[in-house]
């Protein structure tokens, strides 16, 4: 049986959460098939992602994406349409090629992207079957989510110098249940944050988590603990950190700073382990700086924690395997759009799973509302996902989406609980 052939690829400007333009794009095949993806776009960067075109000049600030969605319905378009479609592998092969630079910066990343994923959806309604199934037959492990429920660094206007503070329902014994406890915590908080420090504590951050008016990392913990023990749940969520490290470290003087303190890698790696042992820390994310492999290796020996390396390895298989190769982290960030093609995500996915690293799926900051990295999630079979806070559409897309898919797996779909990190973190009760 010979596959649909593509009729139309088209793309426009569409608006995320944080009102900025990106590629939304639509490929139609001969059998009446009509998918359409969006591409996500970051804030808080890694200098190794490849390269996401925006247009400068005058139009949204500079950030329009015009430039990227004339190479999708030009160039890209010209190239495949009126051919069947190819599998997920040989497309993305020929997008690399037709792009024919490193860090995809002649097309566009958010343009290759967003012909990648939609392409994914494509060819998953051919098959009749959700995503999730068409990417996996196998599929049944839904993820613990890491709630991120107090936002800082550049996702938020207070002082805060780590970017997610994050809850992990383990204790919970589905998703719906973990994202039920979640939200109960989330108003315990806002209950806490308004009588301590007014209703200026309510104000949130890109991910829709609050963003109170404190710098102490310390003080945003205790408030999660105060949050998980006022709701009644103690005993039922672990913690965790996105630090962001790159985006408070000088790279001039090699320091840290760090709640008006200045601090050299070692006396970081010290502080982490002080939140560790004081707060049930569990997993922590970009603790130190993108190129920092060293000092990785060093926390992730000494903590015994899942280590999450975002910007480190920016969801690129070669980075990876240099992270590998020095023990640096034990757990791969995988965003889709750090690399511009599924298969290489998944080529990335696949290395850190036969590395024995975990992988934790993730949105970014500046999402819409497609929850395609649920059905990824689930297809990966991560068992993480990190996607904010349980507020705000573009967040709760995604959840709503794990909602729909736990209930279509029925009897069959797990949820891994105290196991989320495997073998990677001992998080016994
Ligand atoms: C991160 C992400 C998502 P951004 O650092 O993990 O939470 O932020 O998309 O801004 O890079
Ligand atoms: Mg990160």
């Amino acid at each position: 049986m010979s596959a649909p052939r593509i009729t139309a690829i088209d793309a426009r400007e569409v608006l995320e959460c944080r009102g900025l333009p990106t590629v939304q794009v639509d490929i139609a095949l001969d059998d009446g098939t009509v998918a359409t993806a969006d591409v996500p776009s970051g804030r808080s960067t890694g200098a190794y992602e490849v390269i996401e075109l925006r247009d400068g000049g005058a139009r949204f600030g500079g950030f329009g994406v015009q430039g990227a969605v004339a190479n999708v319905t030009g160039e890209i378009a010209a190239a495949l349409v009126g051919e069947e479609l190819p599998t997920q592998r040989e497309l993305d092969r020929r997008l690399v090629e037709l792009d024919g630079t490193a860090d995809k910066s002649r097309l566009g990343g958010n343009a290759i992207l967003g012909v990648s994923l939609a392409a994914a959806r494509a060819a998953a309604a051919g098959t009749g079957q959700p995503l999730y199934q068409a990417l996996n037959a196998n599929s049944h492990v839904l993820p613990v989510p890491l709630v991120n429920l107090i936002n800082g660094g550049r996702h938020a206007s207070n002082d805060l110098d780590f970017q997610e503070f994050i809850i992990l329902p383990v204790g919970a014994d589905s998703i719906l249940e973990a994202l039920q406890i979640s939200t109960e915590v989330n108003l315990a908080l806002a209950e806490i944050l308004l009588a301590r420090y007014g209703k200026v504590a309510l104000n949130t951050g890109d991910e829709g988590g609050f963003a109170p008016p404190i710098s102490d990392p310390r003080e945003a913990l205790g408030l999660l603990h105060e949050a998980v023990a006022a709701a009644g749940l103690e005993g039922r969520f672990r913690y965790g950190l996105d630090c962001a490290a790159t985006h408070y470290y000088d790279a001039e003087a090699g320091t840290y700073a760090l709640a008006g303190e200045t601090r050299d890698r070692d006396a970081m790696i010290e502080l982490y382990l002080e939140l560790i042992r004081e707060f049930d820390v569990v997993t922590i994310e970009d603790p130190l700086e993108e190129n920092d492999f060293e000092g990785f290796a060093a926390l992730t020996a000494a903590s015994g924690i899942q280590i999450v390396g975002d910007d480190l390895f920016t969801t690129n298989p070669e980075r990876l395997a240099r992270g590998v190769e020095a023990g640096a982290a034990n757990s791969l960030l995988w965003k889709v759009n750090q690399i511009g093609t599924l298969s290489e995500a998944m080529d990335a996915a696949e290395l850190a799973h036969r590395s024995a690293y975990t992988v934790v799926v993730s949105e970014r900051s500046g999402e819409t509302e497609d929850p395609i990295i649920a059905d990824l999630t689930v297809a990966l079979g991560a068992g993480q996902i990190k996607t904010g806070a349980p507020v705000r559409g573009e967040r709760t897309s995604k959840y709503n989406r794990l909602i729909r898919i736990a209930e279509e797996l029925g009897e069959t779909a797990t949820y891994p609980g105290d196991v989320f990190a495997g073998a990677a973190v001992s998080v016994g009760a």
